[in-house]
């Protein structure tokens, strides 16, 4: 399997009132274009987590979308997602590959160039990388790295990365300008009144840059 998509939407149910209206909103964007989703819903107990990933892989599944679970390899691989993404408190990209092999892909979070080095050594088939701008659910990870800084550390690795943090439509085409195989985001679309109509826009925006 290949990162044949530009565009990674991660998910966040807290931004609706309603779990029918956040899973409207993935399947707006599927049907806008989106090709990979991530199921990121860190504060979920398992249950509800695997339920929710049963649903989303039947919502990806309808459109010929990639779905990956955030750090719980045992709920991807029950829900038959495409890939697990990993962060650094869980379980370790050369841990998670004993496991899957070349069965699923690993997708890891990157904050540093330790981290994007260390994960690319492990075995990731792809980094997100940053924050890459300000992005207020993300203070935790201090100061933006910049789009000096991402350029940098992409040019120096050989997998593919994805900018991620605070990327608006109008800052897709500087991202891919610094290197970037593509972008992952949650507000600009599931934040959006129209998920459909946000995704269209990233869309237009990744085909121009
Ligand atoms: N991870 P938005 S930034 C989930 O830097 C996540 O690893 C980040 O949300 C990282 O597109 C981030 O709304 C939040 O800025 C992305």
């Amino acid at each position: 399997m290949s990162v044949d998509f530009k565009i990674y939407l991660i998910t966040d149910r807290k931004l609706f009132t309603d779990n029918n209206f956040f899973l409207n909103a993935v399947e707006d964007a599927l049907k806008a274009g989106i090709k990979a989703v991530q199921l990121r819903e860190k504060d979920l107990p398992v249950r509800g987590l695997l339920d929710m990933a049963y649903r989303m892989r039947e919502i990806t599944a309808r459109y010929g979308a990639k779905l990956f679970v955030n750090d719980r390899l045992d709920v991807a691989m029950s829900a038959d997602a495409d890939g697990v993404h990993l962060g650094h408190s869980g379980i370790p990209v050369s841990a998670a590959k004993r496991v899957v092999g070349e069965k699923m892909m690993i997708g890891v979070s990157a904050h540093s160039k330790d981290e994007a080095l260390e994960a690319q050594e492990g075995g990731a088939d792809f980094i997100t990388l940053g924050p890459i701008y300000k992005t207020p659910s993300k203070m935790k990870y201090g100061e933006p790295l910049g789009v000096d800084f991402f350029k940098s550390l992409a040019g120096i690795l050989s997998i593919p990365v994805f900018g991620i943090g605070g990327i608006k439509a109008d800052r897709v085409l500087e991202v891919m300008g610094a290197g970037a195989s593509g972008i992952a985001l949650i507000s600009g679309i599931l934040g959006a009144a129209d998920a459909g109509a946000a995704a269209k826009k990233y869309i237009k925006a990744i085909g121009a840059a």
